[in-house]
């Protein structure tokens, strides 16, 4: 099946968003960077400056000299970034397979959502009508059928651009072009490129692909490809992780809190294997008890750290289920979720000499050599200690 994917990118946007937030400064040659006496560059320039040859990446000093009655303003990241946040969030209402490249930038594969939003195209729209109203920007849209072309089509258009490229386009809209346009196309190898005489993607798209690869290695290969309009490659969304949980229905309601701990200890089990085995931790803790009613009930805990290790996790939802569970009341479900997600290399530790970081440093120990020995031989090969008592019982 064809894929449908979308590109969009948002115009001049540092420049766009100070021009939002400052009526002064609409239609007016704005240039956000750094400044001459610190050496900086020209992070971007609205249109109106890209008339007097401003540009990104430009030194500050040469801007300047090109558009000396241009507003210059400091890069604001936080402002930015918030901005880019919204803009993320309307993407996601089309595809949860969102792909961002950078702040204003990012592939939506739409393939599966087309028909439920009457078409990619429509989809295009919406998003761009969407960003003016809600956030007074204006972005580019290039749907095509592989990532290389869309991101082409979004450019092909700019500023407040929409072009779609199908097959049938390549030869009139995509081969005349300039190499430097490709994807992924360096200055050095433009030169290498223009120093066999290809100039543009066409004349790119003639040349034998294994003496590409032999000239410019892999990347020379998929550049030829791409030329002829293939590119394989899979829009690749980072899926946020919200939490992970376990939960198990009886086979007959329980009623006594010494075995649903047994139950929870096996759930909290798995729940901290998969963390541990995503490189994830969490900081919140809930218990869901289902009653016989069908009644829900969920109390959540937030530790003051983050964690994927048994013993801590287990002693807040025991915690929990102490608290929580009045005994007798018969259950038909439980189950566990930790919450407040965070990449294991993005939690900056404290560190402490306290005793408590020690014993919590033993514990992770026993987590590595158990994961460790799971790997090895298998999730149900290592029993911690406690299970095989009660499993003797
Ligand atoms: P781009 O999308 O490359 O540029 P743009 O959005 O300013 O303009 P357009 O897409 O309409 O051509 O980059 C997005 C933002 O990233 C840009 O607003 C500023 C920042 N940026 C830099 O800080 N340095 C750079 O060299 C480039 C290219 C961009
Ligand atoms: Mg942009």
């Amino acid at each position: 099946m064809e894929r449908v994917i979308i590109h969009v990118d948002m115009d001049a946007f540092y420049a766009a968003v100070e021009q939002r937030d400052n009526p002064l400064y609409r239609g007016q040659p704005v240039i956000v960077g750094g400044t001459v006496e610190q050496r900086g560059v020209v992070s971007t320039a609205s249109y109106e400056a890209r008339k007097y040859g401003v540009h990104s990446a430009m030194s500050m000093y040469e801007a300047h000299r090109r558009c000396p009655q241009g507003i210059y303003l400091p890069v604001d990241m936080e402002k930015y970034r918030a901005v880019s946040q919204e803009i993320m969030t309307i993407f996601q209402q089309y595809t949860p397979e969102v792909e961002a490249i950078s702040l204003d930038e990012a592939f939506l594969d739409v393939t599966g959502s087309c028909k439920l939003f009457g078409g990619a195209e429509n989809i295009g729209h919406q998003i761009k009508n969407e960003i003016k109203k809600k956030l007074q920007l204006t972005a580019s849209v290039g749907i095509a059928y592989n990532k290389f072309l869309a991101k082409l089509a979004s450019d092909l258009d700019k500023p407040d651009g929409f072009c779609v490229l199908t097959p049938n386009d390549l030869a009139a809209k995509v081969w005349p072009l300039p190499i430097g346009k490709m994807m992924g196309v360096g200055s050095k190898t433009e030169e290498q490129l223009k120093a066999m005489h290809i100039k543009t993607i066409g004349q790119l798209a003639q040349v034998d692909l294994a003496l590409l690869e032999r000239l410019l290695g892999k990347a020379g290969r998929q550049m030829g490809e791409m030329a002829r309009g293939i590119d394989l490659r899979e829009v690749e969304p980072v899926r946020e992780h919200k939490s992970v949980g376990r939960e198990t229905t009886f086979p007959k309601d329980i009623q006594q809190s010494q075995l649903l701990e047994t139950v929870l200890f096996e759930l909290t089990d798995d729940v901290c294997y998969t963390l541990r085995s995503q490189k994830l931790k969490g900081k919140t803790v809930t218990l869901k008890i289902k009653y016989a009613d069908f009644k829900v009930v969920t109390r959540a805990v937030t530790m003051d750290k983050y964690t994927a290790n048994f013993e801590m996790v287990f002693a807040q939802i025991k915690q929990l289920l102490q608290q929580h569970y009045r005994e007798g009341m018969p259950v038909r479900l439980i189950g566990i979720t930790v919450s407040h997600l965070k990449a294991e290399d993005e939690i900056v530790e404290q560190t402490s000499l306290f005793e408590d970081n020690k014993q919590e440093e033993k514990h992770q120990k026993l987590d590595a050599v158990l994961d460790k020995l799971n790997a090895k031989y298998g999730k149900e090969s290592v029993i911690r200690a406690r299970k095989l008592e009660w499993e003797q019982e």
